[in-house]
């Protein structure tokens, strides 16, 4: 497939996928959606990739949904059409996304990010839910993964007031895993999704899995699933490779099986 609004391409073991709608800020529109739910499948569903870079430009990862799209929508568009619900695809990428996040995170683009497994920041990274002063509140999810992940608190300030949050406040608020100098971003990032990707793909997979349970069960459901797939990784040839790596001090060599 050829992609319009997005970049994207295959750094050994890591996806990477650039929005590209500079024009734009690149903003969010209905295109940009249908192209990163092709690409993100067909990493998915690709054995040799691992994990997946999702950055923007230095300016703006995505100033939001696309405003100029959504202006003239009815009440009865947005329901009969269920407004961007097909962003839950994209929550639902099995493998680990990484968010490499400069300038504008803003609305939709702040939720996209937060839709990934963890967000590294540029140093002029900058976050917010700015719907209110549209008129409108988050609908990608801005009013629940906010609040989960810096608190009740900053998510009533981020979403009552609009107003932004640099990286800095991002890291010491938990939103942001991490800061880098903008320059080096994408590199940063990739170098992560390396290092996810030379792991066993399924066991990958399962810490994905059930780290998000978290966010999903009471503790002790929680518990119980984890204990139940960390006991199904003993059927793995990769732990019995790993473990035996490790008595023998080299490397191993994991094969995802
Ligand atoms: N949608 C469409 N176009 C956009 C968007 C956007 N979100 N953001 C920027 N653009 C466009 C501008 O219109 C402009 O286009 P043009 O050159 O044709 O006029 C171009 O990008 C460059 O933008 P600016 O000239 O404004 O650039 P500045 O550097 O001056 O400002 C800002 C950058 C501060 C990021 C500014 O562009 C801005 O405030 N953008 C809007 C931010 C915003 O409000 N985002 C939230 C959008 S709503 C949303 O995401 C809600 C999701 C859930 C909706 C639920 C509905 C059911």
């Amino acid at each position: 497939m050829s992609y319009e609004n997005i970049l994207v391409e295959t750094r050994g073991k890591v996806g990477l996928i650039t929005l590209n709608r500079p024009q734009a800020l690149n903003a969010l529109n209905s295109a940009v959606l249908g192209e990163l739910l092709v690409a993100t499948k067909a990493f998915d569903a690709d054995d040799s990739i691992g994990a997946i870079v999702l950055t923007g430009s230095e300016k703006a990862f995505a100033a939001g949904a696309d405003i100029k799209e959504m202006q003239s929508k009815t009440y009865v568009d947005a329901y009969l059409g269920d407004l961007l619900s097909g962003w839950d695809d994209f929550a639902r990428t099995r493998k680990p996304i990484i968010a490499a996040v400069a300038g504008y995170a803003l609305g939709g683009g702040c939720e996209l990010a937060m839709m990934c497994d963890f967000i590294i920041a540029g140093d002029n990274a900058k976050f917010g839910q700015p719907e209110i002063t549209l008129g409108i509140m988050p609908g990608m999810g801005g009013s629940q993964r906010l609040t989960r992940f810096v608190g009740k608190s900053k998510a009533m300030d981020m979403c009552l007031t609009g107003r932004m949050m640099d990286a800095q406040e991002a890291e010491r608020s938990g939103l942001v895993s991490r800061i880098v100098p903008v320059g080096e971003l994408v590199e940063e990032a990739l170098k992560a999704a390396a290092k996810i990707a030379s792991f066993s793909l399924p066991a990958i997979l399962m810490n994905k899995e059930a780290v998000n349970r978290a966010y999903e069960m009471s503790l002790t459901e929680g518990l119980r699933f984890e204990r139940r797939i960390f006991h199904s990784l003993f059927a793995l040839e990769d732990q019995k490779e790993g473990m035996a790596a490790f008595a023998e001090k080299r490397k191993p060599e994991f094969r995802n099986k």
